[in-house]
């Protein structure tokens, strides 16, 4: 392998015995949340994980090497040192491991090096997809792109209505994308369950998820799978409440001319601020829940392996 790719002896191990193994992202530990809730959710998540019966993989750049399962130390300073570790999609790794350095990685790219180290199944929070106004800024996450290059499932509460959710599956649609409601029949936007956006397919049960991807494999069909799946009922913040407090956010951004791979983060960031800590206790039970089912997803996808 000539690129530099670095597995804790758990992660490899299990990958060669084929044995379930859960990716984790460290954007959302870096720019998604405070420290230190951040690497406390970041621990738990990892815990919840193992409970389930899964090896967890948390996915980062550390000194121009991409990690697949991060030490104790290395998931502490990420957390500590957060907005100031560079946030990076697939555009902007070879440049970080050309020059050697830190990275925080999104969802694309944290979908991309899971696929070359051979993981098939990673929790998130929210996935990016298709801003609002996109036909004028053209700013669509290469989250969306990524779904169609790299075989991977990601467990993910649906998506922040920061974003347009019709374009962004209007998109997955043009990508190939299979779109799954797990356990529920409506696209979920992150803080709420409900958006009003149906799902094009429904699955009861994670070993449903698990067949839908063999399915896709087995055909040789290229990408990955959304399984959209909604943030616990006690932890919701409903569409109502949240919307007026997106909507000031995005006029913000537009005002303050945010723009790019800063615009994710600014919008979280003052939706973390006016919510106060709702939206933080909201995004930490989402994440929690994500991979709870991402480990029964890879439990049931490796029971499967003929
Ligand atoms: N949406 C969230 N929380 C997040 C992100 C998105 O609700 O932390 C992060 C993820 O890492 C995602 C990235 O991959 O933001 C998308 O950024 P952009 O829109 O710049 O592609
Ligand atoms: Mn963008």
């Amino acid at each position: 392998m000539a690129y530099p790719l670095s597995m804790t002896a758990e992660v490899q191990s299990a990958l060669a015995a084929k044995r379930p193994v859960v990716a984790l992202e460290s954007t959302i530990i870096a720019h998604g949340m405070p420290y230190p809730q951040n690497v406390e959710t970041a621990r738990a998540v990892e815990d919840i994980v193992r409970a389930g019966g899964a090896v967890p993989a948390t996915i980062a750049i550390v000194a121009g090497v991409l990690k697949v399962g991060l030490t104790a130390e290395e998931l502490d300073r990420f957390g500590r040192e957060g907005r100031s570790i560079a946030k990076v999609s697939v555009r902007d790794l070879p440049f970080i491991v050309a020059q050697k350095l830190d990275g925080a990685t999104t969802v694309a790219s944290t979908m991309r090096i899971a696929a070359m180290a051979g993981i098939r199944v990673f929790a998130t929070g929210g996935i990016g997809g298709v801003h609002r106004g996109a036909e004028k800024s053209f700013d669509i996450s290469a989250d969306m792109t990524e779904f169609a290059a790299s075989d991977v499932a990601v467990v993910t509460a649906g998506a922040k209505a920061i974003l347009d959710l019709a374009l962004t599956l209007e998109t997955l649609e043009t990508l190939g994308v299979p779109v799954i409601g797990m356990a529920t029949r409506e696209f979920p936007a992150f803080y709420s369950r409900h958006s009003g956006h149906a799902v094009p397919m429904t699955c009861a049960t994670p070993a449903e998820v698990a067949g839908v991807m063999r399915a896709k494999w087995d055909m040789g069909l290229k990408g990955g799978v959304v399984v959209a799946n909604p943030i616990p009922e006690e932890a919701e913040i409903p569409a109502e409440e949240i919307a007026p407090v997106i909507d000031a956010a995005v006029t913000k951004a537009q005002a303050q001319g945010i723009m790019g791979k800063e615009t994710t983060p600014f919008l979280l960031a003052e939706i973390a601020g006016v919510t106060a800590g709702r939206s933080l206790s909201a995004n930490i039970a989402l994440v929690k829940n994500n991979a709870m089912i991402a480990a029964a997803i890879a439990v049931a996808f490796a029971g499967s392996a003929s």
